[in-house]
């Protein structure tokens, strides 16, 4: 019951966050000069101005032009620590890490390049940066059900690194039926499932997750606030929702911050999370999400624990390690 003190940020756990979204600019251009690559920018100002999105496509594309950069196990390495090193600073103790196998493999980087890399920073999290983590592989789900399923199955080898498997990239016109079958072979291998659902598709691709994907969390879930049955039965199952307000606002899912409907999920009862998708795009890692609807949205201290409560709830730690990152 302390008062909040800017100095010692809420400890949190962050739930939905694309390592690949973490790629600051200073650092695109470190490593596309350690890789030879040209980028189509001359330095980080003019690349820093392309940062201005339309909508969730206009900011993949932009996304996916800059992973070109991303050749080497280092260069994984070095992305995933930096992230790690500024989601400490803000009082993230917990990660679990989205990465985009096929964005790689598609360009010829493949995927135990992708994995070791990752793993040089997020095994030894814990000991350089105190944060714990997990891996959750995504499939992109404006590429077919066959690659991903031939990525699930090149992923065999690192299971014992990859903790679930999540759905991401164009969500309409893309509907998690598409993945059932993969999503079936993951649950048979006992990896744990989530995926983007309600971000600019329509409620009913969250029921669709729910009831045929088996996911134990739902990534944004925005627009269940459309259907209020939808609301009731996510309230009733206590299924978390990994929420990210600035996210949401650079990508105009909603208009400005003080019309994001957080308030009235939490006072919905819904088990809300807020998270920051992809730092580096939308100004601001966790620690500024929680400032950002701390202070635009006036929720109260109470309000910002159970936010910091539920990250760590709906997390995929044991109820033991739990304990010890609160
Ligand atoms: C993403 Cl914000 C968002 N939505 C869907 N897919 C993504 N991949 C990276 N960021
Ligand atoms: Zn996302």
């Amino acid at each position: 019951t302390s008062p909040y003190d800017a100095s010692m940020p809420l400890p949190k756990a962050e739930l939905h966050l694309h390592v690949e979204g973490t790629l600051e600019p200073e650092l695109a251009f470190e490593l596309a000069a350690r890789n030879g690559v040209r980028l189509p920018y001359g330095d980080t100002d003019e690349l820093r101005k392309a940062y201005q999105f339309e909508d969730l496509q206009s900011f993949l594309n932009l996304y996916y032009e800059l992973m070109a950069v991303l050749r080497t196990e280092q260069d994984f390495a070095d992305l995933a620590n930096a992230y790690l090193a500024r989601a400490a600073a803000q009082g993230v103790r917990h990660a679990e890490i989205f990465f985009d196998p096929q964005a790689h493999t598609k360009r010829g980087v493949e995927l135990g390049t992708v994995v070791e890399g990752l793993w040089r920073a997020l095994g030894s999290s814990e000991a350089n940066h105190g944060v714990s983590t997990r891996l959750i592989m995504c499939f992109l789900r404006d590429d077919s059900a066959e690659s991903a399923m031939e990525t699930l199955r090149a992923a065999e080898p690192y299971l014992d690194r990859i903790t679930g498997v999540g759905l991401d990239s164009a969500e309409v016109g893309h509907p998690p039926v598409k993945f059932r079958e993969v999503y079936e072979a993951a649950a048979a291998l006992g990896l744990r499932r989530v995926a983007h659902a309600g971000e600019e598709g329509p409620p009913a691709y969250i029921t669709e997750a729910l009831d045929v994907l088996g996911v134990e969390r739902v990534d944004h879930g925005l627009r269940c606030m459309e259907d209020p049955a939808l609301v009731e039965r996510l309230v009733r199952e206590r299924v978390p929702l990994t929420l990210c307000p600035l996210s949401n606002v650079r990508l105009r899912t909603v208009d400005v911050l003080a019309d994001h409907p957080l308030p009235a999920m939490l006072d919905a009862g819904l088990m809300c999370t807020v998270n920051s998708d992809d730092p580096a795009y939308f100004g601001g890692y966790a620690g500024d999400n929680f400032d950002a609807v701390r202070s635009t949205l006036g929720l109260s201290e109470d309000r910002l624990r159970e936010l910091a409560r539920n990250s760590f709830a709906a997390s995929f730690l044991e109820d033991d390690e739990e304990r010890r990152e609160r």
